[in-house]
């Protein structure tokens, strides 16, 4: 089994500035964050949270089929304040694929990719081609949309990101968000495993048999060979 290990990266919602009087009252439902949990809780195990739950780290873990590999995914939501930027860090040096998330309904949270991305710079230093997917979160909202789709599209195209507009609530292309991601890796991956060494074969054949040919004349000193003339 093929193992992927990926981190999710969206803006912090609001409600997380007040994370201590939430852990007090529990949970609370102020909606702000991109949702990246919502989107780990529908691919991982097909739910939708309707309540906003700033965790602080989650881990979640699915295994997929993926062009005819079984991969087992180990994916990880981290809180998006700035308090947990080590742990950004963390998992983003330990991650193969990315998914940086924003809002359709939050233009800050668009204008946050950038940083989010630099997050993965900083910490892949000299990785080249390092999987990225972004999604534009929340499509379901269309009444609220703050960015049109041509401009995560822009974005996308221009930094070799794959891109999707996806909603944790409809289910909107989040398979396939995160399907694309991990082909990606699996792609990655690949081309950093050395290939696999040809075993020799079980009975090596003998050289063919090559003609004696006796020296035609000999000459120098006796006993001491130095040339033959043929
Ligand atoms: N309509 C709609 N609501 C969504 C969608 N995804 C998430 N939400 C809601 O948005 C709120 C925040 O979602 P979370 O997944 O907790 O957000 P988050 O990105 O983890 O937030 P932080 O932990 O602060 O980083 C919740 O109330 C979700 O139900 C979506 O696709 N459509
Ligand atoms: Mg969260």
């Amino acid at each position: 089994m093929q193992q992927c290990q990926i981190l999710i990266l969206g803006e912090a919602g609001m409600c997380g500035l007040s994370f201590d009087l939430k852990l007090e009252d529990g949970l609370c439902d102020c909606g702000a964050g991109v949702g990246t949990r919502a989107l780990c809780c529908r691919f991982a195990a097909n739910f939708f949270p309707e309540d906003y739950d700033p965790v602080i780290e989650d881990l979640y873990e699915k295994q997929v089929s993926v062009n005819g590999e079984d991969v087992n995914i180990q994916l990880y939501d981290v809180a998006g304040q700035e308090e947990y930027f080590p742990l950004h860090d963390y998992h983003a040096q330990r991650s193969e694929g990315f998914l940086l998330a924003y809002s359709i309904t939050s233009r800050t949270s668009f204008e946050r990719i950038r940083e989010l991305h630099h997050t993965i710079l900083r910490n892949k230093p000299g990785e080249a081609d390092i999987p990225v997917v972004l999604l534009a979160n929340k499509c379901d909202l269309t009444r609220d949309r703050q960015v049109p789709a041509i401009e995560g599209e822009i974005l996308a195209r221009k930094m070799g990101w794959h891109f999707f507009e996806t909603s944790a609530k409809t289910k909107t292309n989040v398979d396939e968000a995160f399907v694309e991601l991990v082909a990606r890796v699996r792609q990655s991956q690949k081309v950093e495993e050395p290939p696999t060494p040809t075993p020799p074969p079980l009975s090596p054949s003998p050289p063919p048999p090559q003609p004696i040919e006796e020296p035609a004349e000999e000459v120098g000193v006796p006993g001491c060979r130095i040339c033959v003339i043929m």
